[in-house]
């Protein structure tokens, strides 16, 4: 089966979780695109969504489906996102498409933030996959060198302006032992908007192709 097929099935399992009349969390990136196919499948039976970016609010536009601000809507049942990388304990780094601010707001705005993956994005140690870091752009420089500071490898995406105005610094080079720490740690640097390791708040269930993944006692 090929990569995009288990997303899809990932994708297609994570529709079970959505309840009548609801509005649903939507993340971004190629596995969430299968998700909102398939909600819109579904749309008369749905509220609408609260997006976590430009790219997944056209495309749900495109299908029909109303947009909502979040602030309009407050709490929300359930989240649906992809991950660049999970580990043992559904803990992620996610970013790798820029959009790290928005789903990080909008999983804390979650009462259940469902991660679907394929299964290459599973791994024992999270930062093989370079951690991406939205900051304020004067800021860039002051971050990059407090990174270096930790032992972290700064790489600036440049080009790359997001949703927010925000530029995006990968980190190379970290094998992240405490996820929960270095999350921590990071936010604390003036110029952070937001890091993309999503370990005080995890994924609560993720789904690897068509199965709901157990989580590994800590
Ligand atoms: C978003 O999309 C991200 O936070 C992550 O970077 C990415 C995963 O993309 P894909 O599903 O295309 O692999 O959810």
């Amino acid at each position: 089966m090929s990569r995009d097929q288990l997303k899809q099935q990932a994708a297609e399992k994570a529709l079970g979780f959505v309840e009548e009349g609801s509005v649903v969390g939507v993340g971004t990136g190629s596995t969430v695109a299968f998700f909102i196919d398939g909600l819109a499948k579904m749309k008369a039976r749905i509220d609408g969504a609260v997006s976590s970016s430009e790219q997944s609010t056209r495309q749900l536009q495109a299908h029909g489906i109303p947009v909502y601000d979040l602030n309009a809507v407050g709490p929300l049942k359930l989240y649906i996102d992809g991950a660049d990388e999970c580990d043992p304990w559904d803990r992620l780094i996610k970013g790798g498409g820029a959009a790290l601010t928005r789903e990080k707001i909008i999983a804390q705005a979650s009462e259940t933030f469902v991660c679907i993956i394929d299964p290459a994005k599973q791994v024992e140690l999270l930062g093989a996959f370079p951690l991406p870091v939205e900051v304020v752009p004067m800021a860039r420089s002051l971050v990059g060198r407090e990174i270096l500071k930790l032992d972290g490898q700064p790489v600036w995406r440049e080009g790359v302006v997001t949703d927010n105005g925000g530029w995006i610094i990968d980190v190379h080079g970290w094998r992240i032992q405490d996820p929960v720490a270095l999350e921590a740690r990071l936010n604390q640097i003036p110029g952070v908007i937001s890091v993309g390791l999503f370990a005080a708040r995890p994924a609560d269930v993720v789904i690897v192709g068509d199965q709901i993944r157990p989580k590994r006692p800590l």
